[in-house]
């Protein structure tokens, strides 16, 4: 097959690269990786030159481009028929399909106050009722996955729904969201993934600061 090339952002901050990002990686799919610097000089060039959008991720597969996380994960999905990035059974994939998107159109005060940040030393900060609400939500779904499948990922083995929520682990642990046991086991779960602490370790090795994402 021809090789893949992922457009990815800071790894520190970029939420919606490590989605992609990281189903690739446990689900042992090849790619290249190729990193734009977000909020640098020229990063709007740069994306404008990369992204049809103007955001990433991105992902390259000969002459097609595939832009946004989730249409990237369905299109690798599609081209890797015998790697399960969904759940075989069709209630527990409409499920994992369910809270995928609800990640991708919903918890907006979470995602706005609460910016996802690899290298923040965890303390927690004031937060909004709203914030509160996503927290709660996300606790249930997390929950109830867990509960049916019995996890250790939420759909048992690794899944797309598991690296849709792999950015709000991060902003659990830094923000000391929850105390909520199944939350803190599953919080476990993924940051012993070899591919979390991959992206972890060069995100703290990265140089560059956004400002406003440093809450
Ligand atoms: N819905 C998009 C969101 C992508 C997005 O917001 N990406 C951010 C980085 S995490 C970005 O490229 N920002 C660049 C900018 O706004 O200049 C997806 O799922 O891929």
């Amino acid at each position: 097959m021809t090789s893949m090339e992922l457009i990815i952002g800071n790894k520190n901050y970029s939420s919606w690269s490590l989605r992609p990002w990281i189903a690739m990686k446990v689900l042992q799919v090849p790619f290249m990786e190729t990193l734009v610097k977000l909020d640098v000089e020229n990063h709007c060039k740069d994306l404008i030159e990369h992204s049809p959008s103007k955001k990433v991720p991105v992902l390259n597969h000969g002459d097609l481009t595939v832009w946004d996380s989730l249409a990237i994960l369905e299109y690798v999905a599609e081209q890797y028929p015998d790697k399960a990035f969904w759940p075989i059974d069709p209630a527990a994939r409409a499920l994992a399909r369910s809270i995928s998107n609800q990640m991708h159109s919903s918890f907006t005060d979470l995602r706005n106050e609460c910016p996802m940040n690899m290298r923040r030393p965890p303390a927690a900060i004031e937060i909004s009722n709203g914030v509160k609400r996503d927290v709660e939500q996300i606790e249930t779904i997390w929950r109830s996955a867990l509960e049916t499948s019995g996890g250790p990922f939420l759909f048992g083995d690794f899944t797309i729904a598991d690296a849709m929520y792999a950015p709000v682990v991060n902003r659990f642990l830094v923000y000391e969201l929850s105390s909520d046991p199944a939350a803190l086991t599953y919080s476990d779960t993924v940051t012993a993934l070899p591919s979390w602490q991959e992206w972890a370790a060069s995100a703290r090795s990265e140089q560059w600061t956004i400002d406003h994402a440093e809450v």
